[in-house]
């Protein structure tokens, strides 16, 4: 057996720079590059390799190491999870800088290998800067920690346990139903010994991304129930667009007359305009949608993961015979809501049903009503997007300017905040990669790095990225990088001061708002006084953006035009925004857990209200 001698990080860096995957006969290498910051943990061992194979893989340098996970992830969420990063890190503090990145792939269901570096296998020097010691084992380090939130976990060793432990990370991360965050702990010695590795392990490996098709009287009975039918609503998730089934869909729409709902990560599924899309559902979602979903004598979820968001926390479907068809690639989210599973890939599984479905289509008078829906919501939409909120804007508008300004093919990316909710209601998507909100795990601080990768994997588009203070604050760092590598997304900041959104949220419990706005504290203690004099164009100027100010609509559509002739490097709009101007719920509710006890008459109404609600949530069993 021919073999090669390499170190261990030398042989995975080769390994990772050969994998190919291939769908419908397109082929592409899966990882785009390698993220990483250095330490001792990582440094001669990946590092050295890195550089040794950089012509084969690209090496990017990140600010932050759970800035280079967001980036990976979004990377790859744009590409329909064909395609993402490995993302490498010292031992301790830049490893676990990495477990946010990992559970929110995990939870999103998209692809990332992330090779946290770790403590001395040998042991002998322990314990050793940053390393975490426990009484009870020694063969435990803070990349345990990583478990969880990982689809395959493993800590090598030894350098031959690399033969094994790849082939295994590779069945997972390109898998539909398998795919999240891969974690290989590599302890420092480990990656820097040899080994005679088998030199077919380096040749170039193409992994076959299959379309698996439902059971056969699964689907059967699932044309059945469809038929059966008076009042069905198809709930598109996010696997509607990693499996690519938008055209299928939209012709099944068409011909069915089944109406949609859109999930957020299933946002974008049908254009804003297709007659039958009620457009969001769940807690955030439009009047139509609502009222449809709780009405639905059969719900077919596409894609879902049925989050609460989506199912407004098991209120939204109110028909005392709504039944479930899920089609799922993961069996585990096909099998929620007590549906009738078809294990499948969303696009194949369409196509087989838009056949055994013959000519059979929901009433003219229950598609009128849907179409109607779909009129009315966007004259609200419009009518949103023309306020003129003086002095300050507001945020509705805002969003109507961009997505007015905005080329349909362009890329909106936002994560958390009141802005989400806000664009799953009223962004016009007019493209299915027009939208791009990571909601699975809403996480502060994903924007920018986010939009960072989404114009990586998508030069042709141009990304704004919406981002809060809040957020903004949280993690910009990657504003850097994209100066470094001639990136180019332009950020809308929108100050409101604070959290607007969990300032709405604390109200709503009958908390006031307290401890959510950026105030100085006062001689009350309380964080009540002036507005904190952040100045967020400096900041990010000082980052290296092209940054404009704007205050007026008029500003700010001007200041659009100029982000648009910048070339090659972020651009930044700052503006204010009036926290009290919020968008409205239609037809929702989302359940967050009030105190049932307390001194507060705000507290007890809002708990009242919560106890009349909660009555609505169901049980699927
Ligand atoms: C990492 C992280 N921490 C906390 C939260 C909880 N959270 C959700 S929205 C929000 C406030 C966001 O503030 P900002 O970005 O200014 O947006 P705004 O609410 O003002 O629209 C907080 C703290 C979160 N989603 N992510
Ligand atoms: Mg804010």
């Amino acid at each position: 057996m021919a073999t090669k001698r390499l170190t261990m990080a030398q042989a995975l860096i080769s390994y990772l720079s050969r994998q190919y995957v291939a769908r419908d006969g397109q082929e592409n290498t899966f990882f785009a590059g390698v993220w990483g910051i250095f330490g001792h943990g990582n440094v001669a061992g990946i590092g050295q390799a890195l550089q040794q194979y950089s012509k084969d893989i690209r090496y990017y340098q990140s600010r932050n190491e759970q800035a280079q996970v967001h980036a990976a992830v979004a990377y790859a969420k744009h590409k329909n999870r064909l395609q993402t990063f490995a993302c490498t890190s010292s031992i301790g503090p830049g490893a676990t800088n990495m477990l946010t990145g990992a559970a929110l792939a995990t939870i999103n269901r998209i692809p990332v290998l992330l090779l946290p570096g770790d403590i001395f296998a040998e042991r002998t020097q322990a314990p050793v800067l940053q390393q975490l010691e426990s009484e009870h084992t020694q063969d435990i380090s803070v990349n345990d920690c990583f478990k969880p939130v990982s689809r395959y976990w493993d800590r090598l060793y030894r350098p031959e346990q690399l033969i094994t432990a790849l082939p295994e990370a590779m069945g997972v991360l390109p898998s539909p139903a398998e795919t999240g965050a891969v974690t290989l702990s590599l302890p420092q010695d480990t990656q820097t010994q040899a080994y005679d590795y088998p030199a077919e392990m380096f040749e170039k490996r193409v992994w076959t991304i299959p379309r698996p098709r439902p059971d056969i009287s699964q689907l059967q009975r699932a044309v059945q129930w469809i038929r059966e039918s008076k009042t069905p609503l198809i709930v598109a998730g996010g696997g509607v667009h990693y499996s690519e089934a938008n055209a299928v869909l939209q012709s099944f729409v068409q011909k069915t007359g089944i109406p949609v709902g859109e999930s957020q990560a299933g946002k974008g599924a049908l254009p804003y305009n297709e007659p039958l899309n009620l457009g969001a559902v769940g807690a955030t979602g439009t009047a139509g949608a609502n009222i449809i979903a709780r009405e639905a004598d059969l719900i077919i979820g596409i894609g879902t993961r049925y989050s609460d968001f989506t199912t407004a926390s098991k209120t939204a479907f109110q028909n005392a015979n709504v039944r479930f068809i899920n089609i799922n690639v993961a069996e585990f989210d096909a099998y929620k809501q007590n549906a009738l599973p078809l294990v499948g890939d969303a696009k194949v599984t369409l196509e087989e049903l838009l056949v055994a479905i013959g000519d059979w289509h929901t009433s003219e008078s229950y598609q009128q009503r849907c179409r109607q829906f779909n009129t009315e919501w966007d004259a609200e939409v419009q009518r949103i997007y023309d306020i003129r909120h003086q002095p300050l804007l507001s945020q509705g508008e805002l969003i109507g300017m961009v997505n007015t300004f905005s080329r349909p093919q362009d890329v909106m990316v936002c994560a958390a905040g009141s802005l989400p909710g806000d664009l799953h209601k009223l962004w016009r998507t007019r493209d299915p990669r027009g939208y791009h909100l990571e909601y699975g795990y809403s996480c502060m601080g994903y924007e920018i790095a986010g939009g960072m990768g989404v114009a990586m994997a998508d030069p042709q588009r141009d990304v704004y990225v919406l981002v809060g203070d809040g957020s903004y604050l949280m993690m910009n760092s990657e504003i850097v990088t994209m100066v470094q590598e001639h990136i180019k997304v332009i950020i809308v900041l929108l100050d409101n001061h604070g959290f607007s959104s969990i300032g709405g949220l604390s109200k709503s419990v009958g908390s006031d708002g307290f401890g959510t706005k950026y105030r100085y504290r006062t001689d009350s203690n309380q964080l009540d006084g002036d507005v904190l004099p952040i100045d967020f164009a400096q900041n990010c100027a000082s980052l290296g953006a092209h940054t404009i100010k704007a205050k007026t609509s008029e500003e700010f559509m001007n200041a659009l035009e100029e982000a648009c002739r910048i070339q090659g490097k972020p651009v930044c709009i700052v503006t204010e925004v009036d926290r009290s101007a919020r968008g409205n719920d239609y037809e929702s509710w989302w359940d967050v857990a009030v105190a049932e006890v307390s001194e507060n008459a705000d507290v007890q109404q809002a708990r009242q209200n919560y106890e009349a609600n909660k009555k609505k949530e169901r049980h699927f069993i």
